[in-house]
């Protein structure tokens, strides 16, 4: 309040806020500002309010709960209204209700923390962050359904309700008396506000700020068929209208509703007194981030309905309940500037510089914008107030603009055409489609530095991921020293950390003699990493630990890796052509080149894994190879009836037009298309290049697949893990391949028999996850048996 301003003024100015806070909260469903900002308004009117009761009115935001009805949908009474809640914020706030409880009550005080005396008994459940509904039940069938509304008047939602998986139709069980009145929360899961919002995203359709604006929007649609497509639920946390009393206590009722058919919430507890509420609180907070759905705090109830009866209500809040609200997630703040960092993989990307907020109990002074798509998404300008959100350990999000208070002057984000850090070239990435011979750029969302490890940015975070723990584990090399090599012009490339003398390192700051030498041992420590992680500690972009491993695994060597052709990679399981084509292009690249080769020059010593792995050997057929060509016009069909022809790629090549006119299985456009493929020479001999590197990296061809065929196992896959006693596991994976099976290294969904001995351990676990046939060694000896098989 400026002092010029009566406090008149200010209730008058508070109010009209809040009026168009809740007409766009309640009645449009598009919240302008976070709840948190809403609370410190309401609270600021009522303390003014308070100080000045002459000045309260009937239609203050304090004495009423939402807003007006929708008119399009019908109007329904509340004969018993639905009532708010007050909050506690803090624990004293908390402290403060039981001690008015006690006090309504009459009970004993207690010390002054409330210890002591007869505690009151609470019931305790999450404040689903959703809607509140009212559902009606007439002789046990679901009559009618109604929003909040103001309390007194809600929107007859009832054809909306019924298409709510979770809502009964008609009770369960039996005794419910004839008229019941339930209430509780309608909300959106996290998972389902995901889905809703990524299906949304793929149509164009309109995608939601929070799971509760989706509920909001999805549960006041005119149209129910819409509403029935939405993942909404809901959770009954109370009991409007009843004949007759259901239970003595507020929990008995709720489970007597579960036995009905009406979902309550699974964590509806118990507390004995004040200290227990807040143990409850406690532990749903730290529990909140991994909850299904969002929550803003927790409910306490008194238990005994009789007890509640005495205690009654203050104005339109109980005086037995209260919510215990966590600390807001969502903040308004102001984006003093936008930021552009570059990554490991030299993407640039822009950083929100915020004027500092408390959130969730945490300052937040920066928050990720992700990519220039997501600013765009945005409409986010310099100077504007955003919504900020931080949940669990997530980092901060900006949600939305507050485009009401936007400034003249704001500014829009714009990205540097030179790198921040080395000053290089920034280019927009572009997003490569192949599809049928043919290759389509669109602009990617992604800007890249062309710097490389020139660029000191991404070098220091190259070296920073080289030496982590699941890369080449360099104990003792954080990124503070990282920093330091890098600045002092000591390592240039992850291959210079071998080179570092004694004295280069004492030299650092915080290092002494034995602080030297541990670092250069565990520098020499790392010198023979196995393939899997050598390969991932290169920072090979889009290639992970597990991919790492799985190319280590299945191809075994870093020379058969380095110049393997993306097509031939595609036959990895999970690897999809983006991902086969970063490894290429990365081993293509003559730094990258010159970096592995100086990394063996200083001493790494690659333990590899050397076979081709059986894995890898999963049956090549020439239309699988045609397919993979992506020949304009020529589908799976076609490609088949190509293969089954000419019998092999170099026919095929080899075929003139009049061998391709003969073919029936493929029309004009798609034979002139095989010709002009093939003719191109570069074409063909990528084609002659890739099927020779099939056979060099050891894939059975289909003519070799004819020789299984028939076998009893031909086409499975297993797996051998643990020891066996009758023979050892060369033997057992001979006799498995001599029935026509693959043996591989590793248990997937494909897996079609697992032989586990003494000590099987991981594989074993994965195995029964995925419900697989697991057989022990008596049973894998009966199985060889049953074939016929000596053992
Ligand atoms: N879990 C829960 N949420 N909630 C909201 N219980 C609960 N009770 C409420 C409200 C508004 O009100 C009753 C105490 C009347």
């Amino acid at each position: 309040m400026t002092d010029a301003q009566t406090a008149a003024e200010r209730i008058a100015q508070l109010r009209s806020e809040l009026d168009a806070h809740n007409y766009r909260y309640y009645v449009l469903d598009e919240p302008s500002v976070p709840d948190a900002e809403y609370d410190r308004l309401f609270r600021a009117l009522k303390a003014l309010e308070a100080e000045h009761p002459e000045l309260v009115t009937p239609d203050s935001p304090t004495q009423r709960v939402g807003g007006a009805a929708l008119s399009a949908f019908g109007e329904v009474r509340h004969e018993i209204p639905m009532l708010s809640l007050g909050n506690a914020f803090e624990e004293t706030d908390l402290r403060e209700f039981d001690r008015r409880v006690r006090e309504g009550l009459e009970l004993p005080a207690g010390d002054l923390l409330g210890h002591g005396g007869a505690p009151v008994e609470y019931s305790c459940e999450p404040k689903l962050d959703g809607l509140a509904v009212s559902l009606l039940y007439e002789r046990g069938q679901l009559v009618r359904g109604a929003t909040r509304g103001d309390g007194s008047t809600g929107e007859d939602i009832t054809a909306n309700v019924r298409t709510i998986r979770n809502v009964p139709l008609k009770l369960h069980g039996e005794g419910w008396p004839a008229v019941l009145e339930v209430r509780g929360e309608v909300y959106m899961s996290k998972a389902g506000f995901e889905a809703l919002n990524a299906k949304a995203m793929e149509t164009g359709g309109k995608t939601f700020a929070n799971p509760r604006n989706a509920a909001a929007g999805s549960l006041r649609q005119l149209d129910s068929k819409i509403t029935a497509g939405r993942p909404l639920e809901f959770c009954c946390y109370g009991i409007g209208r009843v004949e007759g009393a259901i239970a003595p206590s507020h929990t008995e009722s709720l489970q007597t509703l579960k036995r009905w058919g009406l979902p309550i919430s699974r964590e509806l507890k118990k507390a004995q007194g004040v200290e227990q509420c807040l143990d409850y609180y406690r532990d749903i907070g730290a529990r909140r981030a991994s909850l299904a759905y969002e929550i803003d705090g927790v409910v306490f109830k008194v238990n005994d309905i009789g007890q509640q009866r005495e205690l009654g209500f203050r104005a339109r809040e109980p005086r037995w309940a209260i919510a215990h609200k966590f600390p807001a997630s969502e903040e308004l703040t102001e984006l003093l500037d936008v930021e552009f960092q570059v990554g490991r993989t030299g993407a640039v990307t822009p950083v929100a510089r915020l004027k500092p907020v408390q959130v969730a109990g945490v300052t937040v002074s920066n928050a990720t914008l992700h990519n220039m798509d997501e600013v765009a998404r945005l409409g986010v300008m310099i100077g504007d107030t955003v919504i900020v959100r931080r949940a669990g350990d997530v980092i901060p999000q900006i949600m939305q603009v507050v485009s009401e208070r936007r400034p003249a002057d704001a500014r829009p984000v714009q990205v540097p055409t030179h790198c921040p850090v080395c000053g290089s070239e920034v280019e927009r990435t572009q997003l490569v489609k192949r599809s049928k011979g043919r290759e389509s750029f669109s602009a990617g969302a992604v800007y890249r530095c062309v710097g490389r490890l020139a660029c000191q940015a991404q070098l220091k975070q190259a070296i920073i991921h080289f030496v982590s723990r699941r890369a080449m584990d360099i104990d003792g090399l954080g990124d503070k020293i990282v920093e330091q090599l890098v600045d002092k012009g000591l390592v240039a490339s992850p291959a210079d950390l071998y080179t570092l003398t004694y004295d280069q390192v004492f030299a650092l700051d915080g290092f002494a003699e034995v602080s030297s030498q541990n670092l250069l041992a565990s520098i020499a420590d790392s010198r023979r990493p196995t393939l899997a992680r050598f390969i991932f500690a290169l920072g090979i972009p889009d290639v992970g630990e597990e991919t790492a491993k799985l190319l280590a695994r299945t191809l075994g060597r870093l020379e058969r890796i380095a110049r393997a052709l993306p097509e031939v990679l595609t036959y990895l399981p999970d690897v999809g052509a983006e991902v086969a084509y970063e490894i290429h292009n990365f081993f293509e690249a003559e730094h990258n080149r010159e970096v592995i080769a100086a990394l063996l020059k200083n001493g790494i010593e690659l333990q590899e894994e050397g076979d081709l792995h059986p894995e890898f050997a999963a049956y090549a057929s020439l239309p699988d190879l045609l397919d993979k060509l992506n020949i304009p016009f020529v589908a799976a069909t076609g490609a088949r009836n190509l293969a089954e022809r000419f019998g092999s790629l170099e026919a095929i090549v080899a075929a003139d037009w009049l061998d391709l006119s003969a073919l029936k299985g493929l029309n004009e456009k798609a034979r002139k298309s095989v010709r002009d493929f093939f003719a191109d020479l570069a074409k063909a001999a990528h084609a002659r290049a890739i099927e020779a590197q099939l056979r060099d990296f050891g894939m059975h061809w289909e003519s070799e697949k004819k020789a299984v065929e028939g076998l009893p196992l031909a086409g499975q896959s297993w797996v051998l893990t643990g020891s066996l006693e009758a023979m050892s596991r060369d033997l057992a994976k001979d006799k498995l391949e001599a029935l026509g099976a693959k043996v591989a290294g590793s248990v997937s969904a494909r897996t079609s028999g697992v032989v586990a001995g003494p000590g099987a351990g991981s594989k074993l676990a994965k195995a029964s996850e995925l419900g697989l046939k697991v057989l022990d060694e008596a049973q894998f000896l009966a199985l060889l048996r049953g074939f016929g098989v000596e053992v």
